[in-house]
């Protein structure tokens, strides 16, 4: 389910219709999905849940998760699959307590500690980066490669490690090789000209990456 993780808003697909974008990039195979609807020109309140049903209808009719960064109301009102959660946020245990034990669980972490208290508090699984550089978050910190994946995942070999941050189909080799269980990404798909091809190819790319590892084991 964390293989290829797509996330957007409404604000992440310049001149194209979002909700275009999402199902194309849920032909080309992601396997997970957030709505991360920030900014000063994101969706607000009813429209925001209205947009958010949309992308969750559309999700639903491809099976793949759908995941609400950052507002428990909404992911409540709408049944969502699960909540994100970064460290700005409502608290972990507090989140896990809101949605029950059965909904998915993400949280953003980038250390060690911070990991290990997402697992504490009942993450499903955590988001480490930005491994490269990004312009989609703006107040994401400084690059920190593959370093810290490669330490959590050493150290908790159970909780699901998604890498995120400037990854795209010629980068994201080495995120998987050190123990990430998949990828979450924004602009390599919502700013594609071919949103469809590029998550096909990602796809692609990603299950040959753990064919491979599968070979080596
Ligand atoms: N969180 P792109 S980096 C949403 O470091 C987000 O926690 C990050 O977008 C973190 O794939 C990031 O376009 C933006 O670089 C990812």
């Amino acid at each position: 389910m964390l293989r290829l993780y797509f996330i957007m808003g409404s604000t992440n697909t310049q001149e194209r219709d979002p909700l275009e974008v999402l199902e194309k990039a849920l032909q080309g195979g992601v396997t997970c999905f957030q709505l991360r609807e920030k900014g000063t020109k994101s969706l607000k309140k009813h429209e925001k849940y209205l947009f958010a049903e949309k992308c969750q209808r559309l999700c639903n009719s491809y099976d793949v998760p759908f995941i609400v960064n950052d507002d428990v109301a909404l992911a409540l009102a709408l049944d969502a699959d699960g909540v994100h959660i970064g460290q700005e946020d409502e608290s972990a245990t507090i989140v896990r307590k809101q949605i029950g034990p059965q909904k998915i669980l993400g949280v953003s972490v980038h250390n060690l500690e911070e990991a290990f208290l997402a697992k504490e508090a009942g993450a499903n699984y955590i988001g480490m980066g930005p491994v490269y550089a990004t312009s989609s978050k703006k107040d994401a910190k400084a690059p920190a490669g593959t370093r810290m994946i490669k330490q959590v995942a050493a150290t908790c070999p159970d909780l699901p490690i998604v890498g995120i941050g400037g990854i795209t189909e010629e980068n994201v080799g080495p995120v998987l090789e050190s123990g990430a269980a998949g990828v979450a990404l924004i602009s390599a798909i919502a700013s594609s000209q071919n949103p469809f091809e590029h998550a096909k190819r990602l796809r692609k790319t990603i299950e040959e990456a753990f064919e491979k590892e599968e070979d080596q084991s």
